[in-house]
């Protein structure tokens, strides 16, 4: 019989789920194991959307059907495989951006509750960005004082959510040209309310029965999450919290310690991380874990509750979406807090065969056994104090011999915000995307690949992330990364300058060698998205390479998601024009017209077009083979032929 790949390619996960076994705690990676996909519903064939159902549509032939035939693939209200499939796939979209853009809701009635002066701890930390920010909603700065330009900044995104009709207002920041296409298409999104409330409406039964009509709208569902809610938030947590810069952080399990109190914050939201990062550094607190016995206080991360503190604060990541049971399965973590998104219903479960404290932290995301401590924003340093005091008194109840910490940790280098990548390339006084442009077009730099996403337990932890990064950067493309791809990354060691010299094309590693920058740039959480759309609408002014999203030399990619945000990040990248390849699963295969449409029809409208491959090598691939043919159409092709050329020459020089 063939040996079981391990389920990772990560060594402290390895070892860390070793130990699980050992101590009988079951994790996700036994759970997949032992419940098989459905493939009724892995193939978007399965519809549950009305009480005469679910009713299952099966496959097509493998041929041309009779009509006949095909009226019997339907559900008992007629819908066709198409309709169902389309539906499905709309829903992830709307379930995606709700996300998304609830997190984003939290996130701006704070801040307009802060620029009112009503919340003490949280104020405004980047004045510019407010001041850019105010600009590109079309306020009137004048003379006013920066907490009336903040209340009006905030008003205004708050009401974005709502808005009914009309343009939403971060649309006017794409290339001109993208927001055309929008326009003639009339998939320019209004309020993401509305735009989901919409999408939920027409997937009702008996609704819209068109599948092409239904994804038109999901793109617009998209848009709204992308250009609305997602960035929103980015805009309003950097105001708050400060724009994210280059700093050096660590990642993987190892960053958990033996004498210290070990807390970790997972989840989304980083309006109680920001707190925790203040009261894990105040004297008395410090001391306090001292009279307990503990050496000091260490906070660390799971998914992008970590991805926000490590951006703007350096604290470290223990790991990404896979690796959460595992934080806990060291026995060295005396509390974990989640707020909302990708945390395991399970983790209860596994902190009961320890003594860490499970807290959820948000009224909308509770766990069956956790403790709940309601994070109240007015109080938020203190809820954050009375937590850590928690901690802190829980680390006597420690049983060191059932501690085992992996001894992996992998330095990095964070913070590639886009402002921060105009600044690096550009220097301080003439920040631009020109010299990236330029790269590009001489051909030292083949294109840009935003690799984000997930993990996903029917796929081995990293392993795709890796071997589709690698690919990408040995050809010379530069890699952006958000969400748990970043902590892939940066766990295999690629979010270092040094890792341009073993890993990068020879294009490339010249860049960043002069630059001082990783092949593999590390641009937030799952929200912060809306920074690799900003960078490249920030490529498409700068100028020369196509005056569209869909002209650049660049490609996307969610090598091992399982999330419905992938989605509806995958489909915002297509309907902005970015050829977007999954790789994992695909959920539209029981519909070859929907797989078709989404695949090839859409470059025809968006410009923009989904794929999907399973081997994320033959991925890249195909990502490396759309840069190409958008150098060719730039014009740009023989430039890079040159290059190549000359590096040829070059080596021949050297070994003479
Ligand atoms: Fe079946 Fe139609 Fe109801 Fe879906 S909406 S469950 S296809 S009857
Ligand atoms: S945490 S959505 S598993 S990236 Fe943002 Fe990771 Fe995906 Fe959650």
């Amino acid at each position: 019989m063939a040996e079981a790949r391990p389920v990772s390619v990560d060594e402290a996960t390895l070892e860390a789920y070793e130990k699980a076994k050992a101590d009988g705690v079951e994790t996700v990676f036994d759970r997949a194991a032992r419940i098989k996909p459905c493939p009724i519903g892995a193939a978007g064939s399965c519809c549950k959307n009305c009480g005469m159902g679910p009713c299952r549509v099966p496959a097509p032939k493998n041929r041309e059907e009779t009509p006949e035939e095909k009226a019997k693939r339907t559900g008992v209200c007629g819908a066709t495989a198409e309709t169902i499939a389309a539906r499905n796939f709309a829903r992830m979209v709307a379930a995606g951006a709700s996300a998304h853009s609830d997190h984003a809701r939290g996130v701006a009635l704070t801040f307009l509750e802060a620029a009112k002066g009503k919340l003490k701890d949280f104020t405004v930390k980047d004045e510019q960005k407010l001041y850019q920010l105010a600009m590109d909603l079309d306020i009137e700065i004048e003379d006013k004082e920066t907490q009336q330009v903040a209340i009006e900044v905030g008003k205004k995104c708050v009401a974005e959510f709502g808005k009914q009709e009309g343009e939403g207002l971060f649309i006017k920041r794409a290339p001109l040209k993208r927001q055309e296409i929008w326009r003639n298409l009339d998939i320019v999104p209004r309020g993401v309310d509305r735009e989901i409330v919409e999408m939920m409406h027409r997937t009702h039964i008996g609704v819209d029965q068109d599948y092409e009509n239904i994804l038109m709208h999901a793109a617009r569902t998209s848009l709204a999450d992308g250009w609305g809610g997602s960035m929103i938030s980015t805009e309003l947590q950097d105001v708050m919290f400060g724009t994210p810069e280059p700093v050096a952080g660590k990642v993987n399990l190892g960053i958990l310690k033996k004498d210290e109190v070990n807390i970790i914050i997972h989840g989304h939201e980083p309006l109680l991380p920001e707190m925790m990062v203040i009261a894990s550094q105040e004297p008395e607190m410090l001391k306090y874990a001292e009279s307990k016995g503990a050496k000091g206080i260490n906070l660390g991360g799971l998914c992008c509750s970590a991805n926000e503190v490590l951006m703007r604060h350096g604290i470290p990541v223990a790991g990404n979406f896979l690796q959460q049971e595992l934080a806990i399965t060291t026995g060295a973590v005396e509390l974990m807090t989640v707020d909302v998104q990708c945390q395991m219903e399970s983790l209860y479960q596994v902190s009961t065969c320890y003594h860490t404290k499970l807290i959820t932290t948000d009224r909308r995301a509770k766990i069956e056994g956790a403790q709940h401590i309601q994070f109240d924003e007015e109080n938020g340093l203190q809820v954050a104090r009375d937590i850590l005091k928690m901690a802190i008194d829980n680390f006597a109840k420690r049983d060191q011999s059932k501690v085992v910490i992996p001894d992996q940790t992998q330095e990095m280098v964070v913070g590639f915000s886009h402002e921060t990548i105009n600044y690096l390339l550009g220097g301080m006084f003439r920040a631009s995307y020109r010299p990236l442009n330029d790269n590009i077009i001489n051909g030292r730099i083949r294109g840009v690949a935003g690799v984000v996403g997930c993990n996903n337990a029917r796929v081995q932890h990293n392993a795709n992330f890796l071997a589709m990064i690698k690919e990408l950067i040995k050809n010379d493309v530069i890699v952006l990364t958000t969400g748990c791809s970043s902590m892939a990354a940066g766990e295999a060691g690629l979010m270092t300058p040094e890792a341009a010299l073993e890993f990068a094309g020879d294009g490339l590693r010249s860049v960043c060698e002069a630059v001082g920058i990783p092949p593999v740039l590390h641009m937030g959480s799952c929200v912060d998205n809306s920074r690799i759309l900003m960078a490249a609408t920030a490529m498409v002014k700068d100028g020369g390479l196509g005056d569209d999203i869909s002209d650049l030399p660049a490609a996307g990619a969610a090598p091992e998601w399982m999330s419905e945000k992938a989605i509806s990040i995958g489909e915002y990248f297509v309907a902005s024009g970015v050829y977007t390849v999954f790789s994992a699963t695909w959920p539209t295969t029981n519909s070859k017209a929907v797989t078709d449409y989404l695949f090839e029809k859409y470059e025809d409208s968006l410009k923009g077009m989904w794929g999907f491959e399973a081997d994320p090598v033959k991925a890249a691939q195909m990502m490396i083979a759309h840069i190409d043919k958008k150098r060719k159409e730039l014009g740009i092709d023989k430039a890079r032929e040159r290059i190549l050329y000359d590096m040829e020459k070059r080596r021949e020089l050297d070994a003479a």
